[in-house]
This record gives structure tokens, C-alpha cells and sequence, in this order.
């Protein structure tokens, strides 16, 4: 922590600077501020290219510079989302391995299918809200696809997240009663900045509906998704670690080339919500 902390000090980087200057080394000078933990894109480098043209907005104008920067994408086909889902959520402890989003198991990437103990493709953003199905387009989107059990989809099914029900069985953790779902605690926040990505990105402005969160449950097919007041509250207590940052970034450089900008910056959970 203190070796990392002194490269983010202003004073430091400046003496450094200066020495290098004296001692002749020259031109390779001040380095970037180093790379977030578990990312290989430096924060501050994103902000000068991927992020310009939202920085200093907040509100609706933030949400719409965000929408046109994520918007610039490649799409997968619902088939390539198997490949993809093996690499982004891959074990950082054994690369055979996937990790499971609500059970947290980790199995083996070739176990998946539609058998009960195979991993299938949740939808985070319930494919029913909006009816945006597996059509390339929402329904394929990575950033909200993440590997889990049969099952424990099925129970999730489509319904919102909240807090509270019984425990789910075979998910450590998760509880469900009969319009919500809470996820364990390692992954709130994964799935709140999920649920707000999907709702920048999809603005009713191609073939697919506006999807946006509200602070309801029980949305059935409606293009919404509650609570939001929930999932804010999540976003803060269940920052972003190396995983889901990695995450990220595999999705930005190896699959669809657009990030969700949540991740890099949680505040703007609160600039927009
Ligand atoms: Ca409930
Ligand atoms: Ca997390
Ligand atoms: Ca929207």
C-alpha cells in the first residue's frame, strides 16, 4: 500500500522528475499514474482518450456523452458469447476454470450446457425486460452476461434484485423471495453496475427498447429493472476489485471493444442517479 501510494503523490513525481532532468536520463520523465489494480489500462490514460468527451458532465449530459462513447462497439452472436464468457470470467487460480457469478463455484469452462450442474449464460438484465431475447444486440451484450449454474438461473429467472428472502439453494449467500433477488455480497456491486451499464447503453435509439432501472419490482416484461435505490446502495458498499476490473478490460481489448464506464468510475453511479 505505502510503496503504491507514493506514485500517486504529486510532490514526488515532480522531485523525481526534476532528478531525472539533472542526471541527464531525459525524455522517458514522469511516468502515467500506474495502472488500477487488476487493470492494464491506466486510469488516467482513459480519461485523456476513451472518457474525454464525458469528463466534468454530470446528470443527463453525462449519461448521453457515456451512451455515445459505449455505443461504438463490436456485437457478438449469441453463440460466440460461450468463448467469450471463458475468457472474461475465466479463474485467475486455474484457467480451466470459470467462475460462477451468484454461486461463486469454480467449474470447469467445458461444463457448460443446459444439464442440471453444467453453467449456462445469465442474462443480469433479465432478457424479458424489454423482450430483447438472444437476438445479437442486448441479449448478447458480455458486459451483463456471466456464467452461472443451471439452476440457480432458473431461480433467479427473471425477477428484479432487491434485498431479502429465503436462502437459495446450492448459491451461498443469495436469497430469493417471490418478485426479487439478492445476490451474495461479493458481487453486488458487479451486478448493480451491470444493470446501470445496460441502462446507458440501450437507449431506444437502434432496434431494442430504452432500458432503464427503477426503484420497483415485479417489472415483468417492462424495459426496467429495481430496485434502483438498491442497487446504488450496493454499487457503494461492493466497489470494483481486480476481477471485475479484468473483466473489463478483456471485454475492451479482446471482444467488443467498449467498456463499462462504472467500472472505471463508480461515482458516476451517483453524477447520473
Ligand atoms: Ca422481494
Ligand atoms: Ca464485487
Ligand atoms: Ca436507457
Amino acid at each position: 500500500m505505502s510503496s503504491r501510494r507514493r506514485f500517486y503523490a504529486r510532490p514526488l513525481f515532480a522531485a523525481a522528475a526534476s532528478i531525472v532532468v539533472l542526471t541527464g536520463a531525459a525524455s522517458t520523465a514522469p511516468a502515467a499514474t500506474p495502472p488500477i489494480d487488476g487493470a492494464a489500462s491506466p486510469a488516467a490514460a482513459l480519461d485523456d482518450t476513451y472518457y474525454q468527451a464525458a469528463l466534468g458532465k454530470t446528470g443527463t449530459a453525462l449519461k448521453s456523452s457515456l451512451h455515445t462513447i459505449i455505443s461504438d462497439q463490436t456485437k457478438l452472436s449469441y453463440s460466440q458469447v460461450w468463448d467469450a464468457l471463458k475468457a472474461t470470467d475465466a479463474d485467475p487460480a486455474n484457467s480451466s476454470n470459470v467462475i460462477l457469478l451468484y454461486t461463486g463455484r469454480s467449474q470447469s469452462k467445458s461444463e457448460n450446457g443446459g444439464d442440471v450442474g453444467d453453467w449456462n449464460r445469465e442474462h443480469v438484465w433479465a432478457k424479458s425486460h424489454g423482450d430483447f431475447g438472444t437476438a445479437t444486440g442486448p441479449g448478447t451484450d458480455i458486459h451483463h452476461l456471466r456464467p452461472e449454474d443451471v439452476q440457480v438461473n432458473s431461480i433467479r429467472g427473471n425477477k428484479d434484485f432487491d434485498n431479502g428472502g429465503s436462502a437459495v439453494s446450492g448459491a451461498p449467500g443469495n436469497y430469493t423471495d417471490g418478485d426479487s433477488f439478492e445476490p451474495r455480497d461479493a458481487v453486488k456491486g458487479d451486478v448493480a453496475r451491470m444493470i446501470l451499464y445496460m441502462a446507458v447503453r440501450y437507449e431506444g435509439d437502434d432496434a431494442f427498447a430504452d432500458l432503464e432501472p427503477n426503484d420497483s419490482v415485479n417489472n415483468g416484461s417492462a424495459p426496467k429493472i429495481g430496485r434502483l435505490s438498491v442497487l446504488k446502495q450496493w454499487s457503494q458498499e461492493d466497489p470494483p476489485d481486480s476481477f471485475e476490473q479484468n473483466r473489463n478490460e478483456v471485454i475492451f481489448d479482446q471482444f467488443q471493444h467498449n467498456r463499462n464506464p462504472f467500472i472505471d468510475h463508480p461515482e458516476w453511479v451517483e453524477a447520473i442517479w
